[in-house]
């Protein structure tokens, strides 16, 4: 891969995937509100809040952007959205409704590169794009 990227790096598939901060906290080395894990998925409070309930659902396994789904990542995949729905039901927030958000490098504006579904809600929520 680096061979590859060096002359070729328009065609570059792969750039190594780095742990970032999530990584720590689903090993618990750092502090974070987690309110659900099991053996695909983690879901904890996000630390800047953009709505009362927002809360951040991410596979265990490292994926740094959806970008890098495979096949091999439907369970996990469908795990994120499963527990989404327990959480909503677990927040209150079912009924009233909440928004899912996953975000895609720079014009999705990722900041994190572990992929991350947002649970928003709690709240009348404003424009999608604003
Ligand atoms: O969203 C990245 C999100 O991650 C952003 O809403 C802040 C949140 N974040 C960053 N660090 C932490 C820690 N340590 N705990 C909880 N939440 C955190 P993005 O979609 O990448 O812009």
């Amino acid at each position: 891969d680096k061979k590859c990227g060096r002359f070729f790096p328009k065609i570059r598939k792969h750039k190594m995937a780095e742990e970032t901060i999530f990584s720590k906290i689903i090993r618990k080395e750092i502090p974070a509100d987690i309110i659900y894990q099991d053996d695909l998925v983690t879901a904890f409070r996000d630390i800047a809040p953009q709505a009362k309930t927002h809360i951040l659902i991410i596979p265990n396994k490292l994926i740094p952007t959806v970008n890098d789904v495979t096949a091999e990542d439907e369970a996990v995949l469908g795990r994120l959205f499963i527990t989404a729905a327990k959480i909503a039901k677990l927040e209150g927030i079912a009924e009233d409704g909440y928004r899912l958000i996953v975000n895609c490098n720079k014009h999705g504006g990722q900041e994190v590169f572990h992929i991350h579904m947002h649970l928003l809600g709690g709240e009348k929520l404003g424009p999608l794009n604003a």
